[in-house]
């Protein structure tokens, strides 16, 4: 059975929701987060690269989600919720599913201007990082016009890849979607998924250890 590491509130609740989705068991293993925020020694220990999420599959160990939910879906589901090179829609699966990096990266570039804002070179920085984040948001917000879920009509990986960082936004930096209606209602549209309900109970940000 796969053993899910959980590190509390991070990317790792992107595997659980996913093993919710498919219906397929796993084990979690909990592990708290150390005051200044990172993972704690035994955490780091697990892999060489030492970022959550890590999973073990029997006597593999893999890190980064990306990887982690097409090999699951790939491995134990007949490719569920990915989108194969004969499909149509094939470009904008790995579009997205890459996509959260960018997020992401806005996202710390965000908390280090936060922490120095009359740092050398902190207004171009924030210039930079203000058009990125109007570029992807409005790409974003087309897409999600046309389509109800990232890669087309069908929910699929590139969906659990992205939703976190939205989340992460809305919770790290109390980013608000009123002005994105479609990716407002996209995100409302998820998060009425059981298993995402589910999901985020186990293991998302406000979930607890369990016992
Ligand atoms: N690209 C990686 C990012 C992993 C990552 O940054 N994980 C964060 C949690 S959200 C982490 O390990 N934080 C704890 C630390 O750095 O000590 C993935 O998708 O798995």
């Amino acid at each position: 059975m796969i053993v899910i590491h959980h590190l509390g509130a991070s990317q790792s609740d992107r595997v659980v929701w996913l093993m919710e989705e498919l219906g397929l068991p796993y084990e979690l293993k909990w592990y708290n987060r150390k005051a200044d925020r990172l993972a704690p020694d035994e955490y780091l220990a697990l892999h060489p690269a030492a970022t959550a999420p890590v999973i073990q599959d029997g006597d593999r160990t893999l890190v980064e989600s990306a990887a982690i939910v097409e090999y699951i879906c790939h491995r134990y589901a007949g490719g569920r919720f990915t989108v194969g090179p004969s499909r149509p829609e094939y470009y904008d699966y790995l579009y997205w599913m890459h996509f959260n990096n960018n997020l992401l990266g806005l996202f710390f570039g965000k908390l280090a201007l936060r922490g120095n804002p009359e740092g050398p070179d902190a207004q171009r920085v924030a210039g930079l990082i203000q058009r990125r984040e109007n570029g992807y948001f409005r790409h974003l917000e087309q897409t999600l016009g046309k389509t109800p879920y990232l890669a087309g009509a069908e929910f699929t990986c590139a969906d659990i890849m992205t939703m976190f960082v939205l989340t992460n936004l809305a919770i790290g930096l109390a980013r608000k979607f009123d002005d994105l209606p479609n990716t407002q209602a996209y995100m409302k549209r998820i998060a009425a998924r059981p298993a995402y309900a589910k999901a985020m109970a186990i293991a998302g940000p406000k979930a607890t250890p369990p016992g």
